[in-house]
């Protein structure tokens, strides 16, 4: 896959500087350090902080006796306390329908990321992928650490709506991913493969008990035969990589969660279902909010 060709969008970029395009051309991933506003960064600990609370509500209408405070009061600071005096209830990365809302729209539009995402994309017509999330890693918690995966190897699946694999030969996505507070590789820091490692291969995915916790990934054979190299980031610094990358995320044995969210940037015009479905265009007018907000009920 070409990443990024030389766009009139990337000639008079002031966002990313040469070496950082070449890193994301070469590599297929590139930290941009300290560009994660505190205001957005504060946008981002709310919708975690409302997701949350409506985590727990559902807990407990499934059955988990749970104060009432806990629920009012719960917060990224709070959570792991309330998890553990709750028993530890099963915990797997929720439908990002309960992530449509007014506040992730207003994030995904953020004016500086659709700005990035518009110039490594190399056009205006992009849209804001389907899925994306908030990750919550505990302490020492393998259900909450994601195996080392492609992402694409989730987007050629079926869903119902056929083989999607033609559809993603020249397509380009990139995730954002943002952490809410420094990571490092004691505490659930991203590690990738390098473009220059693999080349564009697509690895066949490796069921990590898909079923039950929804991951695929490489297999153990194959990441043998690879150098994963964990990548340390401060709070306000961007890890941006592409579809091919393989990546997830290192053991976190820290005493705390590792939070992040991670949303995505592809090309309209190419993009396979799984995108569209929980995705949007990305416009001028914010036209598509309010069929965005709708989807939430589908
Ligand atoms: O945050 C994580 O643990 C995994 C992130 C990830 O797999 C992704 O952003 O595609």
């Amino acid at each position: 896959m070409d990443l990024v060709e030389p766009t009139s969008y990337m000639k008079n970029n002031t966002m990313l500087n040469n070496e950082q395009i070449n890193n994301l051309n070469v590599f297929g991933y590139v930290v941009i350090k300290n560009v994660v506003s505190q205001n957005l960064l504060g946008e981002i600990t709310s919708v975690f902080n409302l997701w949350l609370s409506k985590m727990l509500y559902d807990w407990k209408k499934e059955g988990v006796n749970i104060p009432e405070e806990f629920i009012s009061e719960v917060n990224i600071y709070n959570f792991l306390s309330i998890w553990e005096q709750l028993g530890k209830p099963n915990f797997r990365r929720r439908p990002n329908k309960y992530l449509i809302n007014e506040q992730v729209y207003k994030i995904m539009t953020n004016e500086f990321l659709i700005g990035i995402a518009k110039l490594i994309l190399g056009t205006s017509d992009i849209s804001s992928h389907g899925i994306f999330n908030a990750r919550c890693q505990f302490p020492n918690h393998q259900e909450t650490k994601t195996p080392v995966h492609q992402d694409t190897q989730y987007w050629v699946l079926d869903y119902g709506k056929g083989d999607q694999t033609s559809l993603i030969q020249n397509h380009k996505l990139f995730t954002f991913w943002i952490p809410l507070d420094n990571v490092n590789k004691e505490s659930g820091a991203m590690e990738v493969i390098p473009k220059t490692d693999f080349g564009n291969t697509l690895f066949s995915p490796y069921d990590y008990a898909y079923e039950e916790t929804g991951f695929l990934g490489l297999s153990p054979t194959e990441l043998s035969k690879h150098k994963l190299i964990p990548i340390e980031m401060e709070k306000g610094d961007l890890l941006i990589f592409d579809q091919l990358v393989p990546h997830g995320a290192t053991k976190n044995i820290s005493p705390n969660i590792r939070w992040s969210l991670d949303i995505r940037y592809e090309l309209t015009a190419t993009r396979p279902e799984i995108g569209k479905k929980y995705g949007f265009q990305i416009d001028s007018d914010n036209s598509s909010k309010k069929e965005w907000l709708l989807r939430k009920q589908s």
